[in-house]
Protein backbone atom coordinates (compact mmCIF):
# COMPACT_ATOMS: atom_id res chain seq x y z
CA UNK A 1 0.00 0.00 0.00
CA UNK A 2 2.46 2.18 0.74
CA UNK A 3 4.09 1.69 -2.45
CA UNK A 4 1.14 2.12 -4.20
CA UNK A 5 0.69 5.21 -1.99
CA UNK A 6 -3.19 4.64 -1.28
CA UNK A 7 -4.07 5.46 2.40
CA UNK A 8 -7.06 2.58 1.96
CA UNK A 9 -7.56 -0.49 0.36
CA UNK A 10 -11.10 -2.46 0.07
CA UNK A 11 -11.35 -5.77 -0.63
CA UNK A 12 -14.06 -7.79 -2.01
CA UNK A 13 -12.77 -10.64 -3.48
CA UNK A 14 -13.71 -13.45 -1.27
CA UNK A 15 -10.39 -15.47 -1.05
CA UNK A 16 -8.64 -12.57 -0.87
CA UNK A 17 -10.74 -11.46 1.85
CA UNK A 18 -9.97 -14.81 3.68
CA UNK A 19 -6.78 -14.61 2.66
CA UNK A 20 -5.92 -11.66 5.05
CA UNK A 21 -8.65 -11.99 7.61
CA UNK A 22 -8.96 -15.54 8.10
CA UNK A 23 -13.20 -14.92 7.69
CA UNK A 24 -14.25 -17.71 5.14
CA UNK A 25 -18.40 -16.54 5.33
CA UNK A 26 -17.21 -15.11 1.65
CA UNK A 27 -19.63 -11.96 2.68
CA UNK A 28 -17.88 -9.47 3.66
CA UNK A 29 -15.42 -6.48 2.70
CA UNK A 30 -11.87 -5.50 4.21
CA UNK A 31 -11.55 -2.07 4.33
CA UNK A 32 -7.64 -1.58 5.02
CA UNK A 33 -5.62 1.36 6.27
CA UNK A 34 -2.53 1.85 7.84
CA UNK A 35 -3.15 1.95 10.83
CA UNK A 36 -6.44 -0.40 11.35
CA UNK A 37 -8.22 -2.98 9.45
CA UNK A 38 -12.16 -3.55 9.36
CA UNK A 39 -14.15 -6.45 8.19
CA UNK A 40 -17.65 -5.25 7.66
CA UNK A 41 -20.49 -8.14 7.00
CA UNK A 42 -23.67 -8.33 8.53
CA UNK A 43 -25.89 -9.93 10.53
CA UNK A 44 -25.64 -13.42 9.59
CA UNK A 45 -21.74 -13.23 10.25
CA UNK A 46 -20.94 -11.27 13.16
CA UNK A 47 -20.05 -13.87 15.59
CA UNK A 48 -17.91 -15.84 13.12
CA UNK A 49 -16.30 -13.00 11.54
CA UNK A 50 -15.24 -11.69 15.52
CA UNK A 51 -13.92 -15.62 15.75
CA UNK A 52 -12.32 -15.80 12.45
CA UNK A 53 -10.71 -12.47 11.93
CA UNK A 54 -9.39 -11.58 15.63
CA UNK A 55 -7.03 -9.02 13.75
CA UNK A 56 -9.81 -7.00 12.44
CA UNK A 57 -12.52 -4.56 13.43
CA UNK A 58 -15.99 -5.85 12.67
CA UNK A 59 -18.27 -3.83 11.72
CA UNK A 60 -21.84 -4.84 11.40
CA UNK A 61 -23.78 -3.25 8.00
CA UNK A 62 -27.02 -3.92 6.52
CA UNK A 63 -26.59 -5.68 2.90
CA UNK A 64 -24.69 -2.89 1.68
CA UNK A 65 -21.19 -1.88 3.07
CA UNK A 66 -20.67 1.54 1.34
CA UNK A 67 -22.60 3.93 4.40
CA UNK A 68 -20.52 1.96 6.47
CA UNK A 69 -17.23 2.27 4.59
CA UNK A 70 -17.91 5.78 3.59
CA UNK A 71 -18.31 6.22 7.59
CA UNK A 72 -14.97 4.60 8.68
CA UNK A 73 -12.77 6.07 5.43
CA UNK A 74 -14.05 9.98 5.59
CA UNK A 75 -10.12 11.08 5.26
CA UNK A 76 -8.98 8.85 2.43
CA UNK A 77 -8.07 10.69 -0.27
CA UNK A 78 -6.29 7.77 -2.70
CA UNK A 79 -8.43 5.02 -2.38
CA UNK A 80 -6.98 1.16 -3.94
CA UNK A 81 -9.86 -0.99 -4.91
CA UNK A 82 -10.12 -4.02 -7.21
CA UNK A 83 -10.60 -3.57 -10.48
CA UNK A 84 -10.47 -6.68 -11.83
CA UNK A 85 -13.37 -8.00 -9.01
CA UNK A 86 -15.72 -5.26 -8.24
CA UNK A 87 -18.47 -4.93 -11.14
CA UNK A 88 -19.79 -1.81 -12.66
CA UNK A 89 -22.57 -1.14 -9.98
CA UNK A 90 -19.96 -1.42 -6.95
CA UNK A 91 -17.92 0.76 -8.30
CA UNK A 92 -20.00 3.53 -9.04
CA UNK A 93 -21.52 3.22 -5.35
CA UNK A 94 -17.89 3.51 -4.32
CA UNK A 95 -17.46 6.51 -6.02
CA UNK A 96 -20.66 7.72 -4.35
CA UNK A 97 -19.45 6.90 -1.04
CA UNK A 98 -16.05 8.54 -1.56
CA UNK A 99 -16.83 11.75 -3.49
CA UNK A 100 -13.15 13.63 -2.95
CA UNK A 101 -10.95 10.31 -3.19
CA UNK A 102 -9.46 9.05 -6.17
CA UNK A 103 -9.97 5.60 -6.80
CA UNK A 104 -7.16 3.67 -7.74
CA UNK A 105 -7.43 0.25 -10.01
CA UNK A 106 -4.92 -2.38 -8.22
CA UNK A 107 -5.88 -5.87 -9.76
CA UNK A 108 -2.99 -7.57 -8.54
CA UNK A 109 -2.31 -6.56 -4.99
CA UNK A 110 -3.55 -9.62 -3.04
CA UNK A 111 -3.31 -11.98 -5.74
CA UNK A 112 0.44 -11.62 -5.81
CA UNK A 113 0.69 -12.02 -2.29
CA UNK A 114 -1.41 -15.25 -3.00
CA UNK A 115 0.96 -16.84 -5.46
CA UNK A 116 3.62 -17.31 -2.77
CA UNK A 117 2.31 -20.37 -0.43
CA UNK A 118 3.71 -20.42 3.38
CA UNK A 119 3.81 -23.79 5.23
CA UNK A 120 0.35 -24.25 6.66
CA UNK A 121 -1.02 -23.40 2.96
CA UNK A 122 0.87 -26.15 1.52
CA UNK A 123 0.24 -28.64 4.11
CA UNK A 124 -3.35 -27.96 3.41
CA UNK A 125 -2.97 -28.37 -0.20
CA UNK A 126 -0.97 -31.46 -0.06
CA UNK A 127 -3.99 -32.89 1.95
CA UNK A 128 -6.29 -31.92 -1.01
CA UNK A 129 -4.37 -33.39 -3.26
CA UNK A 130 -3.87 -36.50 -1.40
CA UNK A 131 -7.99 -36.77 -0.88
CA UNK A 132 -7.74 -36.60 -4.59
CA UNK A 133 -5.58 -38.86 -4.86
CA UNK A 134 -7.13 -41.68 -2.69
CA UNK A 135 -10.02 -41.04 -4.54
CA UNK A 136 -8.60 -41.79 -8.21
CA UNK A 137 -7.34 -45.07 -6.55
CA UNK A 138 -11.08 -45.75 -5.45
CA UNK A 139 -12.85 -44.86 -8.21
CA UNK A 140 -10.38 -47.23 -10.18
CA UNK A 141 -11.87 -50.19 -8.16
CA UNK A 142 -15.91 -49.24 -9.02
CA UNK A 143 -15.81 -48.26 -12.82
CA UNK A 144 -17.82 -50.56 -14.88
CA UNK A 145 -18.59 -50.56 -18.17
CA UNK A 146 -22.24 -49.06 -19.06
CA UNK A 147 -21.96 -46.62 -16.30
CA UNK A 148 -22.75 -43.06 -17.45
CA UNK A 149 -19.93 -39.88 -17.07
CA UNK A 150 -22.06 -38.62 -14.51
CA UNK A 151 -22.69 -41.38 -12.35
CA UNK A 152 -18.44 -41.60 -12.24
CA UNK A 153 -18.42 -37.79 -11.21
CA UNK A 154 -20.63 -38.27 -8.47
CA UNK A 155 -18.84 -41.21 -6.88
CA UNK A 156 -15.47 -38.89 -7.11
CA UNK A 157 -17.60 -36.47 -4.86
CA UNK A 158 -18.61 -39.06 -2.76
CA UNK A 159 -15.49 -39.99 -2.22
CA UNK A 160 -14.26 -37.08 -1.60
CA UNK A 161 -16.50 -35.71 0.95
CA UNK A 162 -16.13 -38.51 2.36
CA UNK A 163 -12.36 -38.07 3.17
CA UNK A 164 -12.99 -34.84 4.41
CA UNK A 165 -12.91 -32.61 1.32
CA UNK A 166 -15.75 -29.82 1.56
CA UNK A 167 -16.87 -30.38 -2.15
CA UNK A 168 -15.30 -30.05 -5.35
CA UNK A 169 -13.52 -27.82 -6.42
CA UNK A 170 -14.71 -26.83 -9.67
CA UNK A 171 -17.56 -28.85 -11.88
CA UNK A 172 -15.85 -32.27 -12.84
CA UNK A 173 -14.71 -33.08 -15.98
CA UNK A 174 -15.51 -36.67 -16.58
CA UNK A 175 -15.37 -37.60 -20.80
CA UNK A 176 -15.47 -40.78 -22.89
CA UNK A 177 -14.95 -41.66 -26.18
CA UNK A 178 -15.11 -39.09 -28.55
CA UNK A 179 -15.88 -36.37 -25.87
CA UNK A 180 -12.62 -36.62 -24.54
CA UNK A 181 -11.60 -34.50 -27.51
CA UNK A 182 -13.48 -31.57 -25.90
CA UNK A 183 -10.81 -30.32 -22.86
CA UNK A 184 -13.38 -29.05 -20.72
CA UNK A 185 -16.00 -32.01 -21.59
CA UNK A 186 -18.57 -32.19 -18.20
CA UNK A 187 -19.97 -34.97 -17.15
CA UNK A 188 -22.69 -36.40 -19.15
CA UNK A 189 -25.00 -38.90 -19.34
CA UNK A 190 -23.00 -40.77 -21.82
CA UNK A 191 -22.54 -44.29 -20.95
CA UNK A 192 -19.01 -45.38 -21.50
CA UNK A 193 -18.09 -48.62 -23.57
CA UNK A 194 -15.53 -50.70 -24.48
CA UNK A 195 -12.44 -48.93 -26.47
CA UNK A 196 -12.56 -45.73 -25.19
CA UNK A 197 -10.33 -43.90 -23.55
CA UNK A 198 -12.19 -41.64 -20.23
CA UNK A 199 -10.41 -39.12 -18.65
CA UNK A 200 -11.05 -37.52 -15.31
CA UNK A 201 -10.46 -33.94 -14.34
CA UNK A 202 -11.67 -33.32 -10.76
CA UNK A 203 -10.30 -31.78 -7.86
CA UNK A 204 -10.98 -31.80 -3.85
CA UNK A 205 -11.51 -28.50 -1.13
CA UNK A 206 -9.77 -28.66 2.03
CA UNK A 207 -9.96 -25.93 4.73
CA UNK A 208 -10.63 -23.87 1.56
CA UNK A 209 -7.54 -25.23 -0.14
CA UNK A 210 -7.81 -26.44 -3.69
CA UNK A 211 -6.40 -29.46 -5.59
CA UNK A 212 -6.65 -30.54 -9.57
CA UNK A 213 -5.57 -33.88 -11.18
CA UNK A 214 -6.65 -35.21 -14.54
CA UNK A 215 -5.73 -39.22 -15.66
CA UNK A 216 -6.89 -40.75 -18.30
CA UNK A 217 -7.68 -44.48 -18.76
CA UNK A 218 -8.68 -46.88 -21.58
CA UNK A 219 -11.34 -49.01 -21.24
CA UNK A 220 -10.81 -52.18 -23.01
CA UNK A 221 -7.95 -53.26 -25.48
CA UNK A 222 -6.04 -49.89 -27.00
CA UNK A 223 -4.80 -49.81 -30.11
CA UNK A 224 -1.31 -47.75 -31.25
CA UNK A 225 -2.69 -44.63 -31.78
CA UNK A 226 -4.30 -44.85 -28.37
CA UNK A 227 -0.46 -45.65 -26.51
CA UNK A 228 1.07 -43.53 -29.70
CA UNK A 229 -1.31 -40.24 -28.30
CA UNK A 230 -0.73 -41.45 -24.59
CA UNK A 231 3.10 -42.11 -24.26
CA UNK A 232 3.49 -38.52 -25.79
CA UNK A 233 1.13 -36.45 -23.51
CA UNK A 234 3.23 -38.66 -20.57
CA UNK A 235 6.65 -37.20 -22.23
CA UNK A 236 5.62 -33.90 -22.34
CA UNK A 237 4.21 -33.57 -19.13
CA UNK A 238 7.32 -35.64 -17.45
CA UNK A 239 9.34 -32.69 -19.52
CA UNK A 240 6.72 -29.57 -18.22
CA UNK A 241 7.85 -30.83 -14.86
CA UNK A 242 11.72 -31.64 -15.35
CA UNK A 243 11.22 -28.05 -16.46
CA UNK A 244 9.47 -26.17 -13.45
CA UNK A 245 11.81 -24.32 -11.12
CA UNK A 246 12.73 -20.72 -9.84
CA UNK A 247 13.42 -17.93 -12.26
CA UNK A 248 11.86 -19.73 -15.30
CA UNK A 249 9.24 -18.04 -16.53
CA UNK A 250 5.33 -19.35 -17.30
CA UNK A 251 6.58 -19.11 -21.00
CA UNK A 252 9.63 -20.94 -20.72
CA UNK A 253 8.07 -23.75 -18.93
CA UNK A 254 5.01 -24.28 -21.40
CA UNK A 255 7.69 -23.82 -24.49
CA UNK A 256 9.34 -27.08 -23.40
CA UNK A 257 6.44 -29.77 -23.12
CA UNK A 258 4.51 -27.82 -25.87
CA UNK A 259 7.64 -28.00 -28.51
CA UNK A 260 7.41 -32.06 -27.87
CA UNK A 261 3.58 -32.32 -28.48
CA UNK A 262 4.61 -30.35 -31.58
CA UNK A 263 7.89 -32.23 -32.85
CA UNK A 264 5.49 -35.63 -32.35
CA UNK A 265 2.87 -33.97 -35.19
CA UNK A 266 0.20 -32.53 -32.70
CA UNK A 267 1.41 -29.56 -32.25
CA UNK A 268 -2.17 -28.07 -33.88
CA UNK A 269 -4.34 -30.40 -31.03
CA UNK A 270 -2.34 -28.67 -27.92
CA UNK A 271 -4.70 -25.26 -28.08
CA UNK A 272 -4.26 -24.48 -24.25
CA UNK A 273 -1.53 -23.17 -21.55
CA UNK A 274 0.27 -26.03 -19.91
CA UNK A 275 -1.09 -25.18 -16.11
CA UNK A 276 -1.93 -22.30 -13.72
CA UNK A 277 -1.51 -22.10 -10.16
CA UNK A 278 -3.81 -23.50 -7.25
CA UNK A 279 -4.60 -22.23 -3.97
CA UNK A 280 -7.54 -20.83 -2.30
CA UNK A 281 -9.07 -20.53 -6.14
CA UNK A 282 -8.70 -23.51 -8.32
CA UNK A 283 -7.12 -21.22 -11.14
CA UNK A 284 -4.57 -18.58 -9.83
CA UNK A 285 -1.81 -16.24 -11.71
CA UNK A 286 0.81 -17.31 -12.13
CA UNK A 287 0.05 -18.99 -15.44
CA UNK A 288 2.32 -21.77 -17.47
CA UNK A 289 1.49 -20.58 -21.31
CA UNK A 290 2.93 -19.40 -24.18
CA UNK A 291 2.03 -15.34 -23.10
CA UNK A 292 3.23 -15.77 -19.30
CA UNK A 293 6.21 -13.31 -18.12
CA UNK A 294 5.77 -13.82 -14.78
CA UNK A 295 8.89 -15.60 -13.08
CA UNK A 296 8.45 -18.85 -10.64
CA UNK A 297 9.43 -18.98 -7.28
CA UNK A 298 9.87 -21.03 -4.54
CA UNK A 299 6.08 -21.88 -2.61
CA UNK A 300 3.96 -21.39 -5.79
CA UNK A 301 1.75 -24.32 -6.27
CA UNK A 302 0.97 -25.11 -10.19
CA UNK A 303 -0.42 -27.62 -12.60
CA UNK A 304 1.78 -29.48 -15.01
CA UNK A 305 -1.36 -30.61 -17.50
CA UNK A 306 -0.41 -31.22 -21.44
CA UNK A 307 -2.91 -32.87 -23.43
CA UNK A 308 -3.41 -34.14 -26.93
CA UNK A 309 -7.18 -33.57 -28.50
CA UNK A 310 -8.25 -34.75 -32.00
CA UNK A 311 -11.89 -33.90 -32.97
CA UNK A 312 -14.09 -36.88 -33.57
CA UNK A 313 -11.21 -38.96 -31.99
CA UNK A 314 -10.41 -38.48 -28.86
CA UNK A 315 -8.11 -37.03 -26.37
CA UNK A 316 -5.74 -37.63 -23.84
CA UNK A 317 -4.81 -35.14 -20.56
CA UNK A 318 -2.51 -35.75 -17.34
CA UNK A 319 -1.99 -33.54 -14.41
CA UNK A 320 -0.37 -32.94 -11.58
CA UNK A 321 0.43 -30.82 -8.91
CA UNK A 322 4.02 -29.35 -8.56
CA UNK A 323 5.19 -27.16 -5.61
CA UNK A 324 8.03 -25.05 -6.72
CA UNK A 325 10.65 -25.51 -4.52
CA UNK A 326 14.97 -23.65 -4.18
CA UNK A 327 16.18 -26.10 -6.66
CA UNK A 328 13.41 -27.42 -8.78
CA UNK A 329 9.96 -28.63 -7.96
CA UNK A 330 8.49 -31.46 -5.82
CA UNK A 331 5.34 -33.79 -7.26
CA UNK A 332 2.52 -33.27 -4.83
CA UNK A 333 0.30 -35.71 -6.63
CA UNK A 334 0.84 -39.38 -6.08
CA UNK A 335 -1.45 -41.19 -8.22
CA UNK A 336 -0.01 -42.89 -10.70
CA UNK A 337 -0.01 -42.12 -14.53
CA UNK A 338 1.44 -45.00 -16.70
CA UNK A 339 -0.96 -46.04 -19.40
CA UNK A 340 -3.63 -47.62 -16.94
CA UNK A 341 -5.70 -49.89 -19.07
CA UNK A 342 -9.38 -51.31 -17.49
CA UNK A 343 -10.09 -54.95 -18.80
MN1 LIG B 1 -6.20 -27.81 -13.98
Amino acid sequence: MRKENIDAFVVSRPENGRYLSGFSGGEATLYITSEKAFLLTDFRYIEQAKAQAPEFKIIKTGQDHFEAMAEIGQQAQRLGFESDFVTFETFEKLKDAFPHAELISLPNLVSHLRSVKDKSEIDLIRLAVQIADDSFAEILKTIEIGQTEEEIGLNLEFSMRRAGASGGSFEFIVASGVRTSLPHGTASSKQIQLGEFLTMDFGAIYQGYCSDITRTVFLGDPGDKHREIYETVLAAQRAGIKAVAPGRSGKEVDAVARKLIAEAGYGDYFGHGLGHSVGLAIHEGPNLNMREERLLEPGMVITVEPGIYIPEWGGVRIEDIVLVTENGCEVLTQAPKEFIILE
